[in-house]
């Protein structure tokens, strides 16, 4: 092999990476208990694809058998801008403003294999970013990138939590770092005391109660009539907003890819009220936002109307 730990770092940072850390493959049988239990609880809802695959995501090698190490990569997607600065009353996750981080990270860890293999043509691996069947937070703490916190997203010291996260599956020995084995959010529980659905315990979810989960993943009408989406249209950004690590540590990215689409910034309520699908597809062209499709992102925009409508 022609290269070595710190090289595969140096050339993943000079793909624009922040934060970098190789993990060696293992099984994790906590996580696991806590995935398993965490179905048996069906906190996933419809997210029945968690489940379908759940062997491969609580270990490892029932996905990559040959895993030997683990290269965990993190993004800073914070671009300095809050919901007090987009013109309409709707609020917008900040992880959706740009392009679709799925592409995004994956090119830049192509690049990363196809270099490895320069040298090693034999080197087999595999590129992961949120879709594949294996549990990220996780094997970023095990890297050393940071911790899981209570609002059960992987918290850097660094950058907070404003990160993506994407991994390089490699079937070669490599030197790893020490896992992140702290946890460093204390007494603090800003953001279970926040989440305004209540769908956070300590270091648990109940996605079905997440607004996240609801303006995304969630198809078809919503059951309940009393449901609040607090002005959420797409995503929700509250239990990281009031997260200190965030408040203290978030640095700017000027990576033009996440900066956001004028339109999300300059839209009122109005505009948004009467979004065409014309508008909605040349405006989410390349955007994470085509997850929801129209009639999703449409039916966040009634939901949170008629909310709205209530207050005047
Ligand atoms: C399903 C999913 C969701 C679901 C469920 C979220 C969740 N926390 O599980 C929903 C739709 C709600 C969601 C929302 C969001 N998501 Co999401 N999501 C995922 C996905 C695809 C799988 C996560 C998963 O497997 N969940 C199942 C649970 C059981 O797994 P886990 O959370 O890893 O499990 C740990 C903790 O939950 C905790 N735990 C669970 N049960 C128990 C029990 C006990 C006793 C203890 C102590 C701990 C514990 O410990 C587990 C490990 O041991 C990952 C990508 C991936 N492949 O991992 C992205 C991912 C987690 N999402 C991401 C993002 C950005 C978001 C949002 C911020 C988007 C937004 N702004 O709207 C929100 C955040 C909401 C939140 N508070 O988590 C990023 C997070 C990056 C980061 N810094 O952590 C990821 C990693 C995607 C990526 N590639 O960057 N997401
Ligand atoms: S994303 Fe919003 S709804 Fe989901 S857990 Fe965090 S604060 Fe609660
Ligand atoms: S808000 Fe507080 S408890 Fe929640 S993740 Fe951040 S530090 Fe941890």
């Amino acid at each position: 092999m022609s290269f070595t730990s710190f090289q595969i770092k140096e050339k993943a940072r000079e793909l624009g990476f922040q934060k970098i850390g190789i993990a060696k493959a293992k099984e994790c049988s906590d996580d696991q208990n806590n995935l398993n239990t965490w179905l048996e609880e069906e906190r996933n809802g419809t997210m029945v694809w968690i489940n379908n695959r759940k062997e491969e995501r609580g270990n490892l090698f029932n996905y990559f058998p040959e895993a030997k190490s683990v290269i965990s990569v993190g993004l800073n997607y914070y671009v300095g801008k809050t919901q007090e600065d987009l013109n309409a009353d709707y609020k917008f996750s900040n992880y959706a403003w740009g392009d679709d981080y799925h592409k995004v990270l994956k090119e830049k860890l192509f690049n990363l294999l196809n270099w490895i293999k320069i040298s090693s043509s034999e080197v087999k691996g595999i590129v992961c970013v949120d879709t594949a069947p294996i549990m990220e937070k996780v094997w970023a703490r095990e890297a050393g990138l940071g911790w899981i916190g209570k609002h059960t997203s992987l918290i850097t010291k660094d950058y907070g939590s404003w990160i993506f996260l994407g991994e390089l599956l490699l079937d070669i020995e490599l030197d790893y770092d020490p896992p992140f084995h702290e946890d460093l959010c204390g007494t603090c529980t800003a953001c279970l005391d926040s989440c305004p659905t209540k769908a956070l315990e300590s270091y648990k979810i109940d996605a079905k109660k997440c607004i996240s989960y609801l303006t995304i993943e969630h198809r078809g009408e919503f059951e309940s009539s009393s449901l609040d989406l607090e002005g959420w249209i797409y995503g929700c950004d509250i239990c990281q907003e009031v997260c200190p690590w965030n408040k203290k540590f978030e640095q700017t990215s000027d990576l033009s890819e996440f900066q956001p689409r004028e339109e999300i910034l300059s839209y009122k309520n109005n505009d948004w009220d009467n979004l065409s699908v014309e508008n909605y597809t040349s405006l989410f062209k390349k955007s994470p936002v085509k997850r929801t499709k129209y009639k999703g992102l449409k039916r966040n925009i009634n939901k949170n109307r008629k909310d709205l409508s209530k207050c005047e």
